[in-house]
């Protein structure tokens, strides 16, 4: 028998206010969460769901100097964005904070200052980059060197973003401040530690004795960290953005971000509940449960229990960290600063009242057990086979019947028939299967067994055909018509936590109260004599144009990425002014241009090069339409020996440039010259 918990604590991660979120963070942590603790809500349970941005760290202050802004004025920005967003999509947070916020700041100082006075750390002396010109130490973000294994003269001291490797400061060759160029040299500082060596036995308890059900991502990732066995790690940086170190001597130093960010939980919780927070942190009978994506897992299991093992005080551990894996878009990794991601917010303003289509799919298709990828096609299909066509077909098929054979009003319900009664026994199967998969946390499954409702929905539907019945036996098909109500009113129930809006209106059209769980499965929940809404459609198609402006965005940042990725080419060795001089440059006017029969690349010019007419055959077939090209201007070289191309003999090369994305461009005098002008 489970243990019964008087409440619970929902975390989910608090996203970076460096960027908005992306579908990424959504399906690895909010919309899991937010299905979760709406479910709970649905229940009865004493429930809240805290999150906030988390403000501090390196990342921040990078975006801030790349934009001359500071980093306050950064996280504003995107603090705001990410949390009206979120609230947008229907993320049900009972208090969506920040980690800039004075109680914040406040409580991450009190919960170090009592490890300290406890003599929970130990004090290491490293050395560590430094930039002599800013008197400052450098995060290993701020240092660019070369990178050893690929070359990359830009990679940073934590990573080569050109071949991918993580690296060390003091793996980079002439590592230099890319705050000022000036190469960095090391100097001593002096950081606190959290000796997790220490909590190792308890972790591995707690962990892997105890706690064998969670999720096998989660538990593997913990047994190798553990069985790796842990170190001391560094709680303190030398910053000037987060919360200051609150001891004597530590100017310039604030608490590492990912020691301030977890107990951003604590603080929101406090935030929310003045009085009563404590409960929910320390009363062996609540339940916290941290939603996460899979690269927070150490902190999560490890780290932040190690803080809470070392704070004392009966702070309770989390019942379960079920972390989901990634969600990569089509075909390639998410990522902020390759703009390769669906922003939330820009989702909002594309699809307009579509907020559970994107919940929808992001459940059907979570990376639940292994990473998974979103295409645009598949939320296409996932809408129009299963939202509009199984669903919003169920609902309204039901809705439309009842206004045609019963003018609307909730038709009476007879004797039920044994199929009336199989789809009943169904429906409770599929309550039971529903509700293990959301207390396990399988939130596609729960999906699934929630669509089986509308599946059945339909199936019962095609069975009895209630409009062939109509002409003969109305008591039948009232009861027909009042079961398929009844099985839109579970749907409304069923679907609640997955996609809110829809459920809140068929609630409405059907005249519902308030839902909760218990009543899922039931049989009398749409009353008959009441009068139903007319029908309106829960869901509409996705057209492939939506789609295709869609692929068109993500295919012009791929573009765009490439083009950024562009590097001129280094300089060739240099040439005497006479080696220069012995060419002969010219610009002429291009009398015919025709294709090369036979040859994709090739135009054959004729040019009038002020002396005569001279053929040139050029390479730039894929880039310009002949026709274009009559009466142009262009330049070239004139005294290069003549060569055959495809049989034609050209008598000089013209001039272009190469794009930074492969595209050839003639090079043209600014304004029209005599043919035969020289150029030099
Ligand atoms: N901000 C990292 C992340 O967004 C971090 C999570 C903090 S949770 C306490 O992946
Ligand atoms: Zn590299």
């Amino acid at each position: 028998m489970e243990k019964k918990f008087k409440r619970t604590l929902v975390t989910t991660a608090l996203p970076y206010a460096n960027g908005p979120v992306h579908i990424g963070h959504l399906a690895g942590v909010y919309v899991p969460a937010d299905i979760y603790t709406r479910y709970l809500r649905m229940r009865g349970c004493d429930v809240i769901m805290v999150g906030g941005s988390d403000e501090h760290g390196v990342p921040i202050t990078l975006r801030a100097r790349k934009e001359s802004i500071t980093p306050q004025q950064v996280v504003d920005r995107y603090h705001t964005i990410i949390k009206d967003s979120l609230e947008e999509l229907g993320i049900s947070f009972d208090i969506y904070s920040r980690t800039t916020s004075e109680l914040h700041h406040q409580t991450a100082s009190e919960f170090f200052r009592r490890l300290y006075d406890n003599g929970e750390f130990t004090v290491q002396t490293a050395l560590q980059p430094y930039d002599e010109k800013t008197n400052e130490f450098l995060a290993d973000r701020y240092v660019v060197g070369t990178c050893p294994r690929c070359g990359n003269e830009n990679a940073y001291g934590d990573q080569c973003e050109a071949c991918g490797s993580s690296l060390n400061v003091t793996d980079l060759i002439n590592p230099r401040s890319a705050l000022t160029g000036e190469p960095v040299k090391m100097r001593e500082t002096t950081h606190w530690y959290l000796p997790l060596d220490k909590w190792e036995p308890n972790l591995r308890e707690w962990i892997l004795e105890n706690h064998k059900e969670w999720k096998t991502n989660v538990y593997g990732q913990c047994k190798s960290w553990l069985d790796a066995g842990l170190q001391p790690r560094a709680v303190s940086r030398d910053l000037n953005w987060g919360v200051p170190v609150p001891v004597e001597g530590a100017e310039g130093k604030v608490l590492y971000v990912w020691f301030d960010a977890p107990i951003g939980y604590i603080s929101n919780t406090k935030e929310l509940l003045p009085d009563s927070w404590e409960k929910y942190w320390k009363d062996p009978e609540s339940r916290i449960v941290n939603f996460i994506g899979k690269d927070n897992i150490v902190f999560h299991c490890i780290v932040f229990p190690s803080m809470l093992m070392a704070y004392g005080d009966n702070f309770q551990l989390p019942y379960n960290v079920p972390a989901n894996e990634f969600l990569n878009l089509e075909g390639d990794k998410i990522s902020t600063s390759r703009n390769w991601a669906v922003w939330l917010h820009e989702y909002l303003r594309e699809f307009p009242g579509k907020q559970d289509v994107l919940r929808y799919v992001l459940t059907a298709n979570a990376p639940e057990t292994k990473d998974n990828d979103f295409t645009w096609a598949d939320f296409q299909a996932r809408n129009n086979n299963e939202l509009v066509a199984i669903l919003g077909n169920f609902v309204n098929r039901a809705v439309v019947l009842t206004h045609k054979y019963f003018g609307g009003i909730v038709p009476e319900c007879g004797e039920l028939s044994d199929t009336d009664h199989e789809i009943f026994a169904e429906l409770s199967d599929i309550k039971v299967a529903l509700s293990d998969a959301l207390d396990s946390f399988h939130f596609r499954e729960a999906l699934k067994q929630a669509m089986e409702i509308a599946r059945l929905g339909n199936r019962y539907l095609q069975e009895t055909e209630p409009w062939k019945l109509a002409k003969t036996d109305m008591t039948r098909t009232a009861t027909i018509l009042n079961v398929a109500l009844q099985l839109c009113a579970n749907l409304a129930i069923a679907f609640e936590p997955f996609i809110p809006f829809s459920s809140a209106r068929l609630s409405k059209m059907l005249g519902l109260g308030k839902l909760n769980w218990d009543m899922l499965g039931r049989s009398d929940l749409v009353i008959t004599g009441n009068v139903i809404a007319p029908a309106e459609l829960l869901f509409e198609k996705i057209e492939d144009s939506d789609v295709q402006t869609q692929v068109q965005k993500l295919l012009d940042t791929k573009k765009a990425n490439e083009t950024a990725a562009w590097k001129a080419e280094p300089q060739a060795d240099t040439i005497e002014f006479d080696t220069f001089m012995s060419s002969d440059l010219r610009v002429g006017t291009v009398l015919e241009c025709e294709k090369v029969p036979k040859a994709d690349k090739l135009l054959r010019f004729l040019i009038d090069d002020g002396l005569e007419k001279r053929t040139i055959v050029s390479g730039i077939a894929k880039y310009y339409k002949p026709e274009d090209l009559i009466g142009k201007q262009v330049c070239f070289i004139a005294n290069l020996a003549p060569r055959k191309l495809k049989g034609i003999v050209s008598e000089g090369m013209i001039l272009s440039a190469v794009n930074s994305d492969g595209a050839i461009v003639l090079i043209t005098p600014s304004a029209p010259v005599a043919p035969g002008a020289k150029i030099g």
